[in-house]
């Protein structure tokens, strides 16, 4: 517990935001045969889509109705104080026009070349008072030099290129890593050295980044905060800051047959209970294929903020 994490501990409820290609499938692909697979963010791989394939529908992907402000207000609304959305899941897409591939929003897609959606949220967060915070996939299923590891270097210098851009031209106040387990290779080859080196390489670039500990092994020792799933521990572990997060339907990227949200009555069971556990509760949504998050979102955050605000917090 040090000053730099004292905004973090002191948030208690976040927004976590899961935006990419895959969102401009909706949940949904249909094979060639004619039979539909269905799955969220994991939709490339589950539904074992081509790469070339895959590469042709986010070509199309146009999310031009984002709306930063609406979205910024929501979490607002919903007494949330910091916003983490995914820069680049595992499928490589990368959110911003980064600088080391054309894999990414502004070069491959439908997308307004002028408009950059991560820059449009920090300076809404920046206007409300919010913090921003972005999702990183270490593990990376697009570049040709993630799968090798004669060429892994490689791949490791553009991550670290990527991550300075994030920082350098978005100011986030939090890395949230994932994929640091990696299916591909048993072998391990995100070690916990590798892990340290990134961390510290980041506190070269900015000395307050808060980062979870998804960035090494997911050990006490790695991070600043441990990063439950889906779940409220019992017995966190001593000493060790964590922050729960949750989807509010079942899925975490948008999924257009998904219905199956929680009940507001939930959502406010639920981070009343990471809460007084000293927790953190990072509550998903996922934007459509233009960008909007789910009005069965919107309805459950907005009744969960008039809770709070009923009731002393917020
Ligand atoms: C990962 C991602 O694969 C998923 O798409 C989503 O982004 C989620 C927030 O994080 O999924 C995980 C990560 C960790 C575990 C399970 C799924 N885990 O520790 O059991």
């Amino acid at each position: 517990t040090s000053a730099r994490t004292s905004w973090w501990r002191q948030s208690r409820f976040g927004m976590f935001i899961h935006f990419g290609a895959y969102s401009n499938l909706e949940g949904e692909y249909t094979r060639p045969d004619g039979t539909v697979c269905r799955n969220a963010e994991w939709i490339k791989r589950e539904c074992r889509i081509p790469d070339e394939e895959y590469e042709r529908q986010a070509a199309t992907f146009n999310p031009s109705a984002f709306d930063a402000r609406a979205i910024v207000r929501a979490a607002k609304d919903a007494g949330q104080r910091y916003i983490v959305i995914t820069s680049k899941h595992h499928d490589g897409y990368a959110m911003w026009p980064t600088r080391q591939n054309t894999w990414n929003l502004r070069d491959h897609s439908s997308f307004d070349p002028h408009r950059d959606i991560l820059a449009e949220l920090k300076k809404a967060a920046d206007a409300a008072g919010i913090k921003l915070g972005f999702y990183y996939s270490i593990w990376d299923w697009h570049d040709p030099d993630f799968a090798d590891p004669a060429t892994f270097p490689r791949y490791k210098k553009r991550m670290y290129g990527q991550l300075k851009e994030l920082i350098d031209s978005y100011d986030p106040a939090l890395l949230w890593f994932d994929g640091e387990w990696d299916t591909d290779n048993p072998t391990n080859r995100w070690s916990r050295r590798d892990g340290a080196d990134l961390q510290a390489y980041l506190h070269t670039l900015n000395p307050r980044l808060i980062v979870n500990n998804r960035v090494g092994k997911r050990e006490v020792v790695d991070g600043d905060f441990g990063t439950p799933e889906q779940e409220i521990p019992a017995e966190p572990v001593d000493g060790q800051l964590w922050e729960s997060c949750m989807t509010l339907n079942d899925h975490w990227g948008f999924a257009k047959y998904d219905t199956h949200w929680k009940s507001s009555a939930t959502v406010v069971r639920n981070l009343l209970d990471v809460a007084s556990r000293g927790g953190n509760y990072l509550l998903n949504v996922g934007p459509d294929r233009l960008g909007r998050i789910p009005q069965p979102s919107v309805d459950r955050l907005r009744e969960t903020g008039r809770w709070l605000a009923a009731h002393g917090q917020g």
